[in-house]
């Protein structure tokens, strides 16, 4: 068996080594251009030269393409062939990553405590008025394997917790919304809006000026899924005039995020650099080699993306 192994902005040494102690008796090295055909291939944004060649040849061997990230929406704009199956990483440690980021982000807003940590900065020792959790309803959009984690981590703060998707999900203590249908219900039955869909090309700008406004008075956005959901000039419109609080923002149209973008200095908005939830080398790579296994078995795996979909 060869795997060939392509992530940009990864040193390949440390994932190599790894992968050949798992599977001592496969061939694995870091592509090169006109490098032979592999089997398997272990990626990251790859560029189209790498797909075109490791699947040029008639009948070629690559089988299964696997990403070490949960988002596919940059591999989908690479011409991949329909029978080369693409996988995602199914949360890989992720997903307790994303519930702490997303639960910190709320806390913060609700307790307020970068007020007091302004107060504190001048030597005010001032308390603020406690505010109604029942007031704070705290939407998800996107209930998968992140998500899903996340709206259950927040009804642990009874926080009241909506979720959207696309089909029908139920979640213990969770309201749950489906499709075009009950968008605008869960809409505005939240005030805090924490977006964790995959980027398509239905949810794309789903963040828009419409949108956001429809969110209670004095919402909040906290976007840990692709920059390309949100429109930023809408949010900064909203959070100017007063109709959102704020926002906390860990992905952007362009990473890293332009140095003069006006979300680094906006006082609303607080920006993380892509680092929600970060891919854990170990566990990524034993989720991989698994299914390298169970698919050399013949059985089936999760995390197949679905190309019409979009995820
Ligand atoms: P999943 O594929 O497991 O879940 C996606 C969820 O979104 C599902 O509930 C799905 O609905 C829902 N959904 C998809 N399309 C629509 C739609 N058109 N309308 C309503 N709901 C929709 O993905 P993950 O939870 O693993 O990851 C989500 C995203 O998080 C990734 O795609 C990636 O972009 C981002 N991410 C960000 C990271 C960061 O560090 N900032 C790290 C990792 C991921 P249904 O349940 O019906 O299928
Ligand atoms: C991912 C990410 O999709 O890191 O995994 O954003």
């Amino acid at each position: 068996m060869r795997i060939t192994f392509c992530c940009t902005h990864t040193k390949a040494a440390p994932w190599l080594e790894i992968l050949r102690a798992a599977l001592p008796g496969a061939v694995i090295e870091d592509w090169v251009s006109g490098a032979p055909v592999a089997d398997y291939a272990v990626v990251w944004s790859p560029p189209q030269q790498f797909v075109d060649e490791q699947t040029a040849a008639p009948g070629h061997s690559l089988k299964a393409m696997f990403n070490t990230g949960a988002g596919v929406d940059a591999l989908l704009q690479l011409r991949i062939p329909s029978n080369v199956k693409l996988v995602r990483l199914n949360d890989a440690g992720m997903s307790v990553q994303m519930a702490e980021y997303v639960c910190h982000a709320v806390i913060r807003h609700f307790r307020e405590f970068d007020g007091y940590q302004a107060d504190v900065a001048q030597g005010k020792w001032s308390y603020r008025k406690p505010r109604g959790r029942a007031d704070f309803p705290v939407g998800v959009m996107g209930l998968g394997v992140l998500g899903s984690r996340v709206a259950r981590a927040l009804t642990h703060f009874d926080f009241p917790v909506l979720g959207w998707s696309r089909t029908p999900r139920q979640i213990d203590g969770v309201k749950t919304f489906s499709g075009a249908a009950q968008w605008d219900d869960f809409l505005v039955a939240s005030k805090v809006l924490v977006c964790l869909l995959p980027l398509t090309p239905d949810t794309r700008n789903i963040l828009n000026f419409a949108n956001l406004a429809k969110l209670k008075e004095d919402g909040y956005v906290i976007n840990v899924a692709r920059g390309g959901h949100l429109v930023d000039d809408d949010l900064i419109a909203l959070v100017n005039n007063g109709h959102l609080a704020g926002a906390t923002l860990d992905v952007f149209r362009t990473e890293p995020l332009p140095g003069d973008h006006p979300f680094w200095r906006h006082p609303k908005i607080t920006v993380t650099p892509h680092t929600s939830a970060r891919t854990l080398r170990d566990e990524t790579l034993a989720q991989i080699v698994g299914k390298i296994q169970a698919l050399e078995r013949g059985e089936a795996i999760e995390g197949v993306v679905d190309h019409a979909r979009g995820y």
